[in-house]
């Protein structure tokens, strides 16, 4: 079986990828699996792309099993696109999740339902020694009164979903899947993994490491 590593920090993220993924012939590893997990690398791109490949170049180097990684975000039209590719550290590095949600709120008070637009944006990238390819999907939205629910992670009790009236923070993972970003994004990967060009390069990409291992481990 293909391994594939779901090259994340957050819990909420390797969770719903976990699930996306289910069905697939793939063994998967997350990140807290590994015997030596890479430190976290710096996200220098100006796109959620090129964040997302950064990210699946940097995790397949360090490791060498084909892997997959998520940049995603909050677009909030009202902000001028902010947070964006800056969700995660939104309002600074050291606040919790509802501190993070509130802060948004706050900014948006008085905004008018109609120019509450916002959406949320998922780029996976997937990596390995032959080939690297991104997958996008987007959900559009906009922004609650108040935070609804305590369902998902991050910013989905603030993000009503369009067409449903509903957050994120209201529905199941499976629900959530159906609709998000992420969901979007994956049914691409998805599609793409069906093709076989990947398997192909896996096999490859599994063949060649171990070969550098073994050989790294002969004696002179
Ligand atoms: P990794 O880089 O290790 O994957 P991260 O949380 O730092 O973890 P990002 O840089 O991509 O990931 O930041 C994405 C942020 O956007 C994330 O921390 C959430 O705050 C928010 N976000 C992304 N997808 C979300 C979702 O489905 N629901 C709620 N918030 C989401």
């Amino acid at each position: 079986m293909n391994r594939l590593l779901i090259a994340t920090t957050n819990e909420g993220k390797v969770a719903e990828l976990k699930r996306l993924l289910e069905g697939l012939d793939l063994e998967l590893s997350s990140l807290d699996q590994l015997e030596e997990t890479p430190p976290p690398v710096e996200e220098t791109g100006q796109t959620f792309a090129e964040n997302a490949l950064l990210k699946a170049r940097y995790y397949f180097e360090r490791t060498g099993i084909p892997t997959l990684a998520d940049d995603s975000g909050l677009e909030v039209d009202a902000l001028g696109g902010r947070p964006g590719i800056h969700s995660a550290r939104y309002g600074g590095q050291g606040l919790s999740v509802a501190e993070r949600n509130s802060l948004l709120l706050d900014e948006m008070s008085g905004v008018p339902t109609e120019d509450r637009g916002a959406r949320f944006v998922c780029v996976l990238a997937l990596a390995n020694r032959t080939m690297v390819k991104t997958f996008d999907g987007y959900c559009e939205g906009e922004i609650a009164q108040t935070s609804i629910g305590t369902d998902g992670f991050g910013y989905d009790p603030v993000f009503i979903i369009t067409g449903t009236g509903q957050s994120f923070g209201t529905m199941s993972s499976a629900e959530k899947n159906r609709l998000s970003h992420r969901g979007k994004a994956l049914e691409k990967l998805r599609k793409f993994l069906l093709t076989g060009e990947w398997d192909a390069s896996i096999t490859e990409q599994i063949e060649l490491v171990e070969r550098e291992e073994t050989t790294s481990i002969l004696p002179l």
